[in-house]
């Protein structure tokens, strides 16, 4: 299906949402604006900008101050901030995508050259929620910011994705896949960290911060930090840790891979292939009225497994996840939702009405406690690392006797593993984006 077609669906199920959310929480119109961008303290640099999430939801209209108004049973209506400007290039729609928007035949448009004229054109609309971070305008417009009742409402919406929602990640994981494939090559001709992010961008085809995230280019112990962004400049690591995604339409990509190289501990290559055998047993657990957490535990029950069989633990999985072990070696969640956001929304509310279902205790970072259903799109990345500061506390505790520590110690310089792929839900169960495009 062409995507015009798709948009215009995926639209009207948008609008169709929204009018329930209005009808439930008392609104008579939604206004969302793209936003402004974050300008640097004392300085009149800006970070580079990203549109508020729910305009690009329905609009992928990109660039800053424009103004979405949606009301029951009406067209919606696009406000484009379109100035006339020689510092900053400004190109009409035609000239921005190549000919007509396929998404343009939806909204009613008005193109306004000053942010009063959006503001003006928008007037003063009776009972309207407004989203986004131009509060300033939006309170002077008489507009309701951010109210949490309508947030929570379209959240919930976000996260069961349209079918040209699950286009965007299609082709935000062909351009992710190739960046991988880009920088393993790199890394195992021995490149250096830099060296493997700018092949993995140059592979996608953007700057870095049109990328789905931060890249995390990780090489022997660095792959034990989980956010680690550091750039070093050395080559020839032993083993490469790479979270790195694109991004189509504002659309994420999320994958990662661990790569054993030349000189890697062959103990830590035969962790890679138990963590990337168990990781595809996970996918294949997904299904519908299955609840995530039930998913994060049985990850813990297969690492401890692993740990196990890799004589790193001298305890059965059941053992090793009532003491904590498992924990000092995989201390984040399994996954997350994927859309949007690269942490996408919506994880941890119970329902569209904004009540929350917060995580075990025993478990605090696990980002979804949702039952997973149809339409979904998550992250399934078990870890397994050797983070120095979370094994400390075990060395010297009543649990001391049940970690093989010379091993660890000669595992630490390998740094760890993560292995993740997004899923789509499907009626039966899951289907891989990610090894249809990078199988290994
Ligand atoms: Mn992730």
């Amino acid at each position: 299906m062409d995507l015009r077609t798709l948009f215009s669906e995926h639209l009207a199920e948008r609008l169709a949402w929204a009018s329930r959310a209005l009808a439930d929480t008392g609104y008579e119109a939604l206004v969302i604006s793209s936003g402004q961008p974050y300008t640097h303290f004392a300085d009149d640099q800006e970070a580079p900008f990203r549109s508020t999430p729910h305009f690009v939801h329905h609009c992928p209209l990109r660039g800053p101050h424009h103004v979405l108004k949606v009301e029951a049973g009406k067209r919606p209506l696009l406000i484009r901030y379109a100035p006339e400007d020689f510092w900053y290039e400004q190109l009409p729609l035609a000239a921005l995508w190549g000919g007509e928007p396929f998404w343009l035949a939806s909204f009613d448009l008005v193109e306004c050259a000053t942010l009063d004229a959006v503001w003006e054109t928008l007037g003063k609309p009776s009972r309207a929620a407004y989203i986004g971070n131009e509060t300033d305008r939006a309170g002077a417009a008489g507009l309701d910011p951010n109210p949490a009742s309508i947030t929570a409402f379209l959240d919930w919406g976000r996260s069961f994705k349209s079918a040209y929602e699950v286009r965007c990640m299609e082709e935000a994981t062909v351009l992710g896949a190739r960046g991988h494939s880009a920088g393993r090559a790199a890394f195992l001709a021995g490149a250096s960290e830099l060296e493997i992010h700018h092949a993995f961008a140059q592979a996608v085809g953007c700057l870095d911060h049109d990328l789905a995230f931060a890249s995390i280019v990780a090489l022997n112990e660095k792959g034990a930090t989980l956010h680690y962004e550091g750039k070093r400049t050395f080559r020839n690591g032993k083993t490469l840790l790479l979270d790195c995604g694109a991004n189509v339409r504002g659309y994420a990509s999320d994958i990662t891979r661990t790569t054993p190289g030349p000189g890697c501990d062959p103990r830590f290559a035969a962790l890679v292939v138990g963590m990337e055998k168990l990781q595809q047993e996970l996918c294949a657990e997904v299904k519908p009225g299955l609840s995530f957490g039930a998913l994060h535990h049985s990850s813990h029950l297969k690492i401890g497994a692993l740990l196990q069989s890799a004589g790193i633990l001298k305890a059965g999985p059941e053992e090793a996840i009532a003491k904590g072990l498992t924990r000092a070696f995989y201390p984040h969640g399994l996954g997350h939702h994927l859309g949007l956001q690269v942490h996408d929304v919506a994880g941890k509310l119970a329902g569209p009405g904004g009540d929350l279902q917060p995580p075990p205790p025993e478990h605090p970072y696990l980002r979804t406690t949702r039952t997973i259903e149809p339409r979904q799109v998550f992250t399934i990345e078990p870890g397994l690392y050797f983070i120095p500061m979370l094994l400390r506390p075990f060395r010297g505790n009543e649990h001391a006797a049940l970690f093989d520590w010379k091993l660890i110690d000669e595992l630490i310089p390998c740094g760890g593993i993560r292995i993740e792929d997004n899923i789509l839900v499907t009626e039966h169960g899951g289907r891989n984006l990610t090894r249809e495009q990078l199988p290994t």
